[in-house]
């Protein structure tokens, strides 16, 4: 129970904000209309379930005047600003790439822009930079896969170079989408040997959904961690590919199985360096609870890694009991942890249901009244 009541999640800025599809983005009722209602919202989300007490932001998506007052307001809503997102994909400049641009005068725009991401650290008191690179090529001979990772290395040590000390590069890896021939930073190993290469401030992020179908997510889990460089999580679900769906709902015994490499690894701890956030977008949902779903099936997956009896796993796998061992982690999965993660809640004076909770809260109807025409997550902004 100690474990479980430890494990933060932080939440991303975006999930509250108007999403869809780039067929069409459904605009909701009392969607927040700039980052201060979105740090409102999110709010709620760790109201209700006592472990989501950060938000990332995305720059410019949540850009403003004065980030020590979006940072005050976070505090006076009990939470406060999480990683830093930069972001490379919507600016015509990058079309053909941002750190690994050709053009010497596109690198440096983004380079700049990661100065301006690590001020914005300092003015709210973050310490990730969490890096995305959309770029990538669309066809072979567009351009040469080597010199852009020079390139890409070059630029990544000129932004490492304005970190405080405790401040982190969290670099994130995807498989395919914008680019559809060749990502610049398509996997955790092209993440990693940057990482390694910049130095000890720089971790990978995995978002579960950057993956080709069938890859064995938790292996890549126990790799990072064995190299001390799982920075964060960016956690959804996927039946496809980037779908970013709430985590959890399309294949919970991968986010048990991931969760239980966590554990084993004693990586739950909130010292192990690892950032739980969640990178979704609730398109059709109701965004509020969507994310309390999402933080509640977090904690599920967690609750039954815990439950794995260790020492009889560990007992069953030396002897070479090959359906004992399996048995032992189905045994965990298979546990019904809701009535424990109630117990825990109330431990906490939390409402036992959170869902239930914050659907009696009224703030639903409040918003809807008060806030008229929501802005975009981003995406169509
Ligand atoms: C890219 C990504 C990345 C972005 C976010 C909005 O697909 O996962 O983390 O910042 O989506
Ligand atoms: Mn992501
Ligand atoms: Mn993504």
């Amino acid at each position: 129970m100690g474990a479980l009541a430890q494990q933060t999640i932080e939440l991303p800025s975006w999930a509250f904000g108007n999403s869809g599809t780039r067929f069409k983005v459904f605009a909701q009722e009392g969607v927040p209309r700039d980052p201060f209602e979105k740090v409102a919202d999110a709010a709620q989300v760790h109201r209700y379930t006592g472990v989501a007490p950060r938000v990332s932001l995305h720059i410019p998506w949540d850009k403003t005047e004065d980030y020590a007052k979006l940072s005050a307001h976070a505090a006076e809503q009990g939470v406060t600003i999480g990683a830093i997102n930069s972001n490379l994909f919507q600016d015509d400049d990058y079309m053909l790439g941002s750190l690994t641009h050709p053009d010497a005068r596109v690198r440096a725009k983004a380079v700049a822009h990661h100065l301006e991401c690590i001020d914005v650290m300092r003015a709210t008191g973050s310490t990730d930079l969490k890096i995305w690179l959309p770029d990538g090529l669309n066809y072979p001979g567009q351009d040469n896969l080597r010199a852009r990772q020079d390139r890409l290395a070059e630029g990544l040590a000129e932004v490492y170079a304005g970190l405080d000390p405790e401040h982190r590069i969290i670099l994130e890896y995807k498989f395919f989408e914008p680019a559809f021939y060749s990502m610049d930073v398509p996997d955790w190993g092209t993440s990693l040997l940057h990482c390694l290469a910049l130095g000890e401030q720089a971790m990978v992020v995995l978002d579960t959904g950057h993956h080709a179908p069938g890859t064995n997510i938790e292996f890549i889990v126990a790799q990072l961690l064995r190299a001390g460089r799982l920075g964060a999580f960016d956690f959804n679900s996927r039946f496809y590919a980037d779908d970013d769906l709430m985590v959890g709902s399309a294949d919970p015994f991968q986010l048990f199985r991931i969760m239980h490499e966590i554990v084993s690894s004693g990586a739950l701890a909130p010292d192990s360096g690892v950032n739980f956030m969640l990178d979704q977008c609730h398109n059709i949902e109701p965004k509020i609870p969507g994310q309390i779903r999402s933080v509640m099936n977090v904690q599920e997956a967690t609750a039954k890694a815990l439950l794995v009896d260790a020492d009889a796993l560990h007992a069953a796998q030396q002897s070479g009991d090959v359906l004992g061992a399996n048995g032992l982690l189905m045994d965990a999965y298979n546990t019904d942890v809701r009535p424990l993660l109630a117990e825990l809640r109330e431990s906490q004076g939390l409402d036992a249901d959170p869902m239930r909770a914050y659907g009696a809260s009224g703030y639903a109807e409040k918003i809807k009244a008060e806030r008229v025409g929501g802005a975009q997550a981003g995406w169509g902004a």
